[in-house]
């Protein structure tokens, strides 16, 4: 399968079953009163793990999912689930008992937008709330996860509500990172609320299947006039900190061959991120999204920098040869100016390919319900990768307006969010309600 290998619709297939009044649901409404939890004064969103945002937009949610009936509960780590309880039809079926589950995450980077993670929030319980009311209870139980975090954005790690859900990481592991102000992550879930000694259970939990629906944060969907992605493949990615060690020194007495610049040898081994990425080709993207000097004063030569630094490709060949290139650029680099150099890795997540099944699944509803499509890989991190190696698991992608994310210019027309949302309740429909 190509990377951008695209279908129409052949328009031969027996059309799916219609889904009465679905145009009704006013999924528009739930994210614009979603994306008011954490609204920023650049008309952005930004709601930072277990942060005064964060607690209220959960806790916002849990009130709707109970209000349409979807018994909200919390877990140790602040995810939050609503239960639409299967009816066992399908017990001795072959069908695993464990819940079919949807949803995305709740937080958001930085002046972030509304749609990213906050869509297969809304579309999740949206879902559940028109499939109890048009079908009554499914066989299997389904479900919708606000997973508390997956951006990595206020502590230096990510999908934590996935990762603690899937049992990769538990909280002792995370507990002592703190975030820009020095808060810890113990003080953070403590005062939200949640964490081991609370009243909630454990966040391990087994799910049947995982599927998210998810903006495409690309715009390979709108330059090719596509309205359904279907996700082959999630990059894999690398994270790190890098930090550059000089000397302080007067920026006026000390001549420009005898200082240890520790900004100016970050700049350069910046400048070669960019040119070794360049060179690795079209489908390698290296970014670095912050930089911290100190002493941080216009008339002193920095005596440390640290930098951001982000590697992603569909194939972990790639990034661990990118990685490798960097790091001897860098140590030549700090070699030639007497300078430290030093890295923490935060992050490496490998590529990892869909559900072959659920991937002909949607592909079925979308030539069912008319919609044209496309398989792509995804150049995002999903929490979707975390749960595929312990649950068949898939994604749905919908346009993201000029490919547009990660800003408060991020935009999804109603109509592309509908597309979307109509391929998703088939899917959780034939696999809840199937026989
Ligand atoms: O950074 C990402 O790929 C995702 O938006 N967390
Ligand atoms: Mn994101
Ligand atoms: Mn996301």
């Amino acid at each position: 399968m190509t990377d951008f290998e695209v279908h129409t619709t052949s328009g031969t297939e027996d059309p799916i079953q219609p889904l009465p009044q679905l145009e009704q649901v006013e999924l528009q409404a739930f994210l614009d009163w979603l994306s008011t939890y954490g609204a920023d004064a650049q008309g952005g969103v930004t709601r930072l793990l277990y942060d005064q945002a964060w607690c209220e937009a959960q806790h916002a949610l849990a009130a709707k999912m109970k209000e349409k009936g979807l018994a909200p509960e919390f877990d140790q780590s602040g995810n939050l689930y609503g239960t639409l309880p299967g009816t066992g039809a399908g017990k001795g079926t072959g069908m695993e008992e464990a819940p079919i589950v949807t949803g995305s995450h709740i937080d958001t980077v930085v002046h972030g937008g509304k749609y990213d993670g906050a869509y297969g929030v809304a579309a999740g319980v949206l879902a559940l709330e028109y499939l109890q009311t048009q079908f009554g209870a499914p066989k299997r139980t389904l479900q919708v996860v606000s997973l508390c975090e997956e951006e990595g954005s206020r502590f230096p790690f990510a999908y934590w509500g996935s990762r603690s859900i899937t049992g990769v990481t538990g909280l002792e592991e995370v507990q002592h990172l703190k975030d820009q102000e020095g808060i810890t992550f113990a003080e953070a879930i403590r005062d939200a609320g949640f964490g081991l000694d609370r009243k909630y259970k454990p966040a391990a939990k087994k799910y049947g299947t995982f599927i998210e629906l998810h903006i495409e944060q690309g715009q390979v969907l709108e330059r090719l006039g596509h309205s359904i992605g279907i996700v082959t493949d999630i990059v894999g990615q690398k994270r790190f900190s890098i930090t550059v060690s000089g000397e302080a020194n007067h920026a006026g007495t000390t001549p420009m061959s005898w200082r240890k610049d520790a900004l100016a040898g970050a700049a350069e081994m910046i400048t070669a991120v960019r040119s070794i990425a360049l060179e690795a080709g079209e489908r390698l993207v290296a970014t670095v999204g912050r930089i911290t000097a100190a002493p941080g004063v216009g008339n002193v030569v920095a005596s440390q920098a640290v930098f951001s630094l982000d590697i992603r490709h569909i194939r972990q060949e790639s990034i661990d040869r990118c990685w490798q290139d960097m790091l001897q650029s860098f140590s030549r680099i700090a070699a030639e100016q007497q300078l430290g150099l030093n890295w923490e890795e935060h992050l490496s997540v490998t590529p990892i390919p869909m559900n072959e099944q659920i991937i002909a699944d949607i592909r079925d509803i979308c030539e069912g319900e008319q919609l044209s499509y496309m398989y792509m890989p995804s150049g995002a991190g999903h929490d979707s990768q975390i749960f595929q190696p312990t649950c068949p698991t898939a994604m749905i992608f919908v346009p993201s307006q000029d490919g547009i994310s990660h800003n408060p210019l991020e935009y999804t027309a109603e109509e592309d969010l509908m597309k979307g949302f109509r391929v998703l309740v088939q899917l959780l429909y034939k696999y809840g309600y199937g026989s």
